[in-house]
C-alpha cells in the first residue's frame, strides 16, 4: 500500500499527459472522418522579374505586390487543404508566398519546372503529406490520325508537341489507408492555329495517363484538376469525362442535386466571370467521397486584383 501511494503522483502525471495529448487533431488522424477542401486556381503569371536565360519567353515584369497581397487574402479566406495552382514560374515564389501569407497553414509544396518556353508550370499546395510527386513530361500529342503532332512555328518548328506544361502527379496521404492522387494540368490556351486541336489531343493524352492507375485498381481515388481552357460542353471536356466509357470521370459540378448554370460555374474572367474553364474531375472511386453540393466558384472582393481566374473548389470526406 505504501508503495502504491508513492506511485500515485507519477500515475497522475501520466494520466494528465495522456489527456492533454489527445487533441482533436490526433483523434482526427486515427478514426474520425476527415473532410478536405480541394481547389484549383490559376494565379495569373506568378513570375519573378528576372529574365531567365533558360526560359526564352519568360515574363520579366513579375507579379505586382498589390496582386500578390490580394492573392494572399483570397488564399486565407479560401482556406483550402489542397490547391492545384497554375502559371507559376518558380518553387521559391510559392515558398515565399506561403511563408508570408499562409504561415499558420503549413503547406507542403509540389513543383517542377516545365518545358514551357514562357517558364510557367503547374504546382500543388497541400496540408497533407506528399507520398509521391512527379511532373510527367514524356507525353507527346497525337492528331486524329494517331500521328505525332509537330510545332509549325518558331524555334520549336518540326519538334513533337509535348503536353502543355506537363502533368503534375502528386499522391497525398489523407489518413491511414486513404491516399489520393492529384493530377494538375494547364491545357493550351487560346484559339490560335493548333490550339483547339492541341486541347483535344491533351484530353486524350491525359486520359491515357490516368488510366494507368485505374487499370491497376478500379476503386482508386484520383482528382484531375486545373485550367482546361474549355467549357463544360466542349469536345475537349467530353473526351476527358468519357461518360460513355468504362472510366467515367465526373466533373464535380455535374454531381449536384440540381443543374448549375454555366454562369454560376464561371471562373474567368474574375471581374465578370462568364467562362467555366477551371474544372475538378474525379475518378469513379472518388464519387463516394464527394460531399454533395460542395462544388463552388470561390468569390472574394479581392479576387479580381489577384488573378484573371477565380478558384473552383469542393469538399471530399473520408470515413
Ligand atoms: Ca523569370
Ligand atoms: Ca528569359
Ligand atoms: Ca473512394
Amino acid at each position: 500500500m505504501k508503495n502504491k501511494l508513492k506511485l500515485l503522483p507519477f500515475i497522475l502525471v501520466i494520466a494528465v499527459f495522456i489527456c492533454c495529448s489527445s487533441s482533436p487533431k490526433m483523434l482526427e488522424s486515427t478514426n474520425s472522418p476527415v473532410v478536405i477542401t480541394v481547389a484549383t486556381y490559376n494565379l495569373l503569371n506568378f513570375t519573378d522579374n528576372i529574365d531567365d536565360p533558360d526560359s526564352p519567353f519568360d515574363q520579366d515584369r513579375g507579379k505586382s505586390q498589390k496582386a500578390i497581397d490580394a492573392l494572399g487574402e483570397v488564399f486565407k479566406a479560401m482556406n483550402a487543404d489542397i490547391i492545384g495552382v497554375e502559371e507559376i514560374e518558380k518553387k521559391e515564389l510559392l515558398k515565399d508566398f506561403c511563408n508570408k501569407y499562409l504561415s499558420e497553414s503549413k503547406y507542403f509544396i509540389s513543383f517542377f519546372k516545365s518545358w514551357d518556353p514562357s517558364g510557367i508550370s503547374v504546382g500543388l499546395l497541400t496540408k497533407y503529406p506528399i507520398l509521391n510527386e512527379k511532373l510527367i513530361e514524356d507525353v507527346f500529342l497525337k492528331d486524329e490520325n494517331g500521328n505525332t503532332m509537330l510545332f509549325n512555328y518558331g524555334f520549336l518548328k518540326e519538334k513533337p508537341i509535348p503536353f502543355s506544361r506537363g502533368i503534375l502527379k502528386v499522391t497525398v496521404k489523407i489518413k491511414k489507408g486513404e491516399e489520393v492522387t492529384f493530377y494538375v494540368v494547364h491545357f493550351k490556351a487560346g484559339m490560335s492555329e493548333q490550339s483547339p486541336e492541341r486541347r483535344i489531343a491533351e484530353a486524350q493524352a491525359l486520359r491515357e495517363v490516368v488510366r494507368k492507375e485505374y487499370t491497376k485498381d478500379k476503386n482508386v481515388d484520383f482528382v484531375v484538376l486545373g485550367d482546361f481552357n474549355e467549357t463544360p460542353r466542349s469536345n475537349t471536356v467530353k473526351i476527358i469525362e468519357g461518360l460513355d466509357t468504362n472510366m467515367p470521370l465526373r466533373n464535380v459540378f455535374t454531381l449536384s442535386s440540381q443543374e448549375i448554370s454555366n454562369k454560376e460555374r464561371a471562373s474567368h474572367p474574375s471581374y465578370n466571370p462568364y467562362r467555366p474553364i477551371d474544372h475538378i474531375f474525379i475518378s469513379p472511386g472518388m464519387v463516394e467521397n464527394y460531399v454533395k453540393d460542395s462544388a463552388q466558384v470561390f468569390k472574394h472582393p479581392k479576387a479580381p486584383d489577384a488573378s484573371d481566374h477565380l478558384p473552383v473548389m469542393c469538399k471530399f470526406m473520408f470515413n
